[in-house]
């Protein structure tokens, strides 16, 4: 690295892929000597213990009873400009658009010396689910065109951001990434419930929300269960959590289900699981599915959006219609049932994952960009 170059890193602090991309980029930076400042509402949620060269900010809201909820965005703003002054940064870089990219240029605007670069990236849902309702289309335009720099995660979000905006300007693709050590293929680390010699795992974990396709992960197990016996485990909390113990409920599959809530080191249950299942109406990258596939664990996925670009359909994994229960069950029944082809598959899993998407070299790519936006 020609010079320290000094980041404020603003991302929601939560479980959502978002915020660990932010995370896990923020703490690589830093290893190689970057100097990190995190700015959030809380410290976000991969961000554990010390690491040098890498502090957090809190941003605190102040209420007032005229308020009908609380202006994060404008103290978010005043907290970037704040450490801005007080560290001397070279560049914000804000994950997710709304309201992050709109803060990091208001912030960018009250700096007396504007010197402050801002980078953007956009992860998926900020563009397809948030940045197209009209009460943000403008303003999510807005903060993607006068970034200094925009990156997005996959060249699925590249073609629905130039859909949805229009935009005539450079965006780099830039995709997510795995550390390959840490998320690597291991023996069955514990026993657990649902953990038995004569039962397969099936994993599914995100944020629940509707574009999960809840009833897909539910459907699709249905029909493995009935030909494989096995457990499935649901990882992570979110709005449709209620609706997918119904649906369990409903299907008497109440003893074949197990509800592990939010997991802070999903790498630690990776070896205990057979198949990750990710059926989503669309997703612009699928990080869930990358750190399956670098611990040798076989995806089933959605065909729709940038998962295209991280599992090869049919050597890596299986990609089909998030409506097509049937065909994903039937390539996880065949594979489950295939000790062989299962390590044939877990292995190109693995080899993708290290061979794409490693976290230092995509980290790289970071460092570049962020380089060629300081000049
Ligand atoms: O939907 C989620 O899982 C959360 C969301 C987020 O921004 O936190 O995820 C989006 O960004 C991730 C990181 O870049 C991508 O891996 C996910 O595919 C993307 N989600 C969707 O596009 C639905």
């Amino acid at each position: 690295m020609s010079r320290r170059i000094k980041v404020g890193m603003v991302c929601y602090p939560s479980h959502g892929g978002s915020g660990i991309v932010a995370t896990e980029l923020g703490l690589a930076l830093a290893a190689k000597g970057c100097e990190v400042h995190f700015i959030s509402y809380a410290p976000p949620v991969r961000l554990k213990g010390y690491a040098e060269n890498v502090q957090f900010h809190q941003v605190f809201t102040d209420n007032y009873p005229v308020f009908h909820h609380p202006p994060y965005t404008l103290s978010l703003a005043s907290k970037i400009v704040e450490v801005a002054e007080l560290h001397d940064l070279d560049l914000v870089h804000a994950h997710y658009a709304v309201p992050h990219a709109t803060c990091a240029l208001l912030a960018r605007q009250m700096l007396e010396d504007r010197s402050l670069k801002t980078v953007t990236t956009l992860h998926g849902t900020d563009i397809t689910l948030v940045g197209v309702q009209p009460s943000f289309h403008t303003v999510v335009r807005f903060s993607i065109q006068q970034s200094d720099g925009v990156t997005v995660v996959s060249r699925w979000l590249l073609e629905r951001t130039i859909e949805a905006f229009g935009l005539g300007r450079d965006i780099e693709v830039i995709p997510n990434f795995v550390d390959t050590q840490r998320f690597a293929p291991r023996r069955r680390a514990f026993d657990g419930p649902f953990i038995t010699p004569e039962r397969k795992v099936i994993m599914h974990a995100s944020n629940f929300r509707k574009v999960k396709n809840i009833p897909g992960v539910i459907g699709v197990f249905r029909n493995i269960c009935e030909a494989v016996p096995s457990n499935l485990v649901l990882v992570g909390e979110g709005p449709e959590i209620a609706h997918a113990r119904e649906l369990v409920r409903l299907h008497g599959l109440d003893r074949d289900v197990y509800f592990l809530g939010i997991q802070d080191a999903i790498e630690e249950l990776f070896p205990c699981v057979d198949l990750l299942l990710l059926p989503s109406e669309h997703e612009s990258f699928g990080l869930v599915a990358l750190e399956a596939m670098s611990c040798g664990v076989p995806v089933i996925a959605t065909d729709r959006g940038g998962t295209r670009e991280v599992v090869e359909s049919g050597v890596t994994g299986f990609l089909s219609d998030p409506s097509d229960h049937q065909g994903m069950a039937r390539w996880a029944i065949d594979l489950l049932r295939d000790p062989g082809r299962w390590t044939e598959v877990s292995r190109a899993a693995r080899a993708r994952a290290v061979q794409g998407f490693d976290e230092s070299r995509i980290v790289d790519r970071y460092l570049a960009y962020y380089e060629s936006i300081l000049g």
